[in-house]
């Protein structure tokens, strides 16, 4: 059987592989013997009626949709297209957006069933099961569901089975997105080494922090094993090129052992790549002893998810840290020699103009060398959207330039946009700062720099 999916596309200049759909489908070749076509609509920036040539071209027997909230309009209204078609395609939706919106993302797409949770059981058993969603635990047509996003015995909605050890999931499909097929730097940052090869060594997260939807998407913990990860960093730097690597796990440094062994077998493996971790890691899950580590194995940068300096917010957001064990291990990374990099957000409960100041004083002093500051959104799926619902309705228009979802007593959305345009030029005009940003960035990326400081309207101050 024939899949195709879909990476829809929308204005967005963060661009990186869709590596949970490089997963589905080198899982169902494995598995189930699918033939897969990926039409990566955002990269190549495909309008809809492009896609829909491609579809009629390839014929495909199912058409799989990913969405995240991000784009969920642009991938509803393809949707919607595609089952106008004279021909009647076969479509489903998997992703964040549509795990936690089962029942509006299927009456707003018309598409004929949805994915809850991770795709890689479920789309074996459709493909087993001739793509008849009847009985499989995950999979919801429109009649299994109620509008309250419940099933219509009213019990909870199920997401589907996982695959409890990771290492039995084949390497990402890279041949069908090869990582040098990606112009920009992926995470907004400011990358040394291109191609860059992104790898998950891991999936779900402990935490409880209330802004974010991780740790309700994932059932546990679960990790690769080390031998798998190293196999398959070998392999991205002999077949796919790459130069640097970026490990977009939740929290790579949640447990002790398992990066210390990490990074024994990156030296053990003489394997001498520039690596990161854009999308954070939690502050209190280093040490000196593991920041040592992770720098003597070629880790040039860390990113610490910081949100807010002001120790009642963090507990009010169950972040489970306070700013002074956060402050420490900036420091720790920054003496050992690392790029340091964290991010806030502006608008969370109990904000006011005085804890918004003690942030950016906090951030503009502190040993960081980049930051990022955005506006409260209200996931879905995170506890916050869940303990607010009746306080506020998503804005589906609000891409990527996040205005707040809800706002605290006392602060206004344009106080709050107002606030991020300004902390940038005050965060990023120090000498030092600076100068060390001018020169990380390669003369190849200073067009696609550009781009983002018009994305985030540095441009557009007074
Ligand atoms: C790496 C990452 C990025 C990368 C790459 C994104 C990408 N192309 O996949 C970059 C930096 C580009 C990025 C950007 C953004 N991201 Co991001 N990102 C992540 C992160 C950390 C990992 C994604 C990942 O690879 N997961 C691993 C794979 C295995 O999981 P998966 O992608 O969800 O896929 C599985 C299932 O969802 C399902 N599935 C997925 N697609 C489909 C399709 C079908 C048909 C089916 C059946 C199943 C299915 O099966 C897959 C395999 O199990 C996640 C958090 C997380 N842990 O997932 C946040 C996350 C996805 N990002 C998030 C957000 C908000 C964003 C941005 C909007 C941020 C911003 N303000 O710009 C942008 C969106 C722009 C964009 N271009 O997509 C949110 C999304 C929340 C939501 N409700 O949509 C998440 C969940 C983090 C959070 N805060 O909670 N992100
Ligand atoms: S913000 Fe990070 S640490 Fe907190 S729950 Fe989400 S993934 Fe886990």
């Amino acid at each position: 059987m024939k899949i195709l999916y879909i990476i829809p596309n929308f204005d967005s200049y963060v661009l990186a592989p869709p590596l949970g759909v490089l997963y589905l489908s080198s899982y169902a070749k494995k598995y189930a013997g699918a033939q897969v076509v990926i039409v990566e609509a955002l990269r190549d920036n495909l309008s809809d009626e492009q896609i829909i040539n491609i579809i009629l071209k390839e014929n495909p027997d199912l058409i799989g949709i990913h969405c995240l909230t991000a784009f969920y309009k642009q991938a509803v209204e393809l949707s919607r297209k595609i089952k106008s078609l004279e021909k009647n395609f076969i479509v489903h939706f998997g992703g964040v957006h549509p795990t936690f919106m089962p029942y509006t993302t299927l009456k707003d797409s018309n598409a004929d069933f949805v994915v809850c949770g991770e795709g890689e059981i479920p789309i074996v058993k459709l493909l087993k099961n001739n793509l008849n969603p009847k009985g499989i635990q995950g999979v919801y047509t429109i009649k299994d569901l109620t509008d309250d996003d419940t099933l219509v015995d009213g019990s909870p909605v199920l997401k589907a089975e996982t695959v409890m050890d990771l290492d039995t999931i084949p390497f990402p499909d890279w041949e069908l997105l090869p990582p040098a097929s990606y112009p920009h730097s992926p995470h907004a940052v400011i990358a040394r080494g291109n191609p860059i090869g992104i790898i998950m060594t891991s999936r779900g997260c402990p935490s409880r922090c209330t802004f974010c939807s991780s740790n309700n998407f994932y059932k546990g913990i679960r990790q690769r094993s080390i031998e798998n990860v190293i196999e398959e960093v070998k392999y991205q730097i002999k077949h796919l090129g790459i130069r640097e690597l970026q490990f977009t796990d939740d929290n790579l440094t949640l447990k002790k052992d398992y990066i210390i062994k990490l990074c024994n077998s990156l030296m053990e493996n003489n394997i001498k790549i520039a690596w990161s971790t854009p999308n954070g890691v939690r502050a209190d899950k280093v040490d000196k002893e593991v920041i040592d580590l992770m720098k003597k194995s070629g880790c040039y940068l860390i990113d610490f998810g910081i949100e807010s300096a002001n120790n009642q917010i963090l507990k009010n957001i169950r972040k489970g840290e306070t700013i002074e064990q956060i402050d420490y291990a900036i420091n720790l990374a920054h003496e050992a020699g690392m790029v340091t990099q964290g991010n806030f957000i502006f608008g969370l409960p109990g904000e006011t103009k005085e804890t918004i100041k003690q942030t950016i004083d906090y951030a503009v002093n502190s040993k960081l060398d980049r930051a990022g500051f955005f506006a409260l959104r209200l996931l879905p799926g995170s506890d916050l959207s869940k303990k607010l619902k009746e306080k506020f309705s998503l804005n589906l228009d609000n891409s990527f330039i996040s205005k707040p979802d809800w706002l605290p007593e006392n602060l206004t959305e344009e106080y709050i946009l107002r606030t991020i345009q300004k902390v940038y030029w005050k965060f990023y005009f120090r000498p030092k700062r600076l100068w060390n940003l001018l020169n990380d960035i390669p003369v190849s990326q200073t067009k696609y720099i550009l781009r983002c400081m018009i994305n985030y309207h540095l441009f557009k101050l007074w």
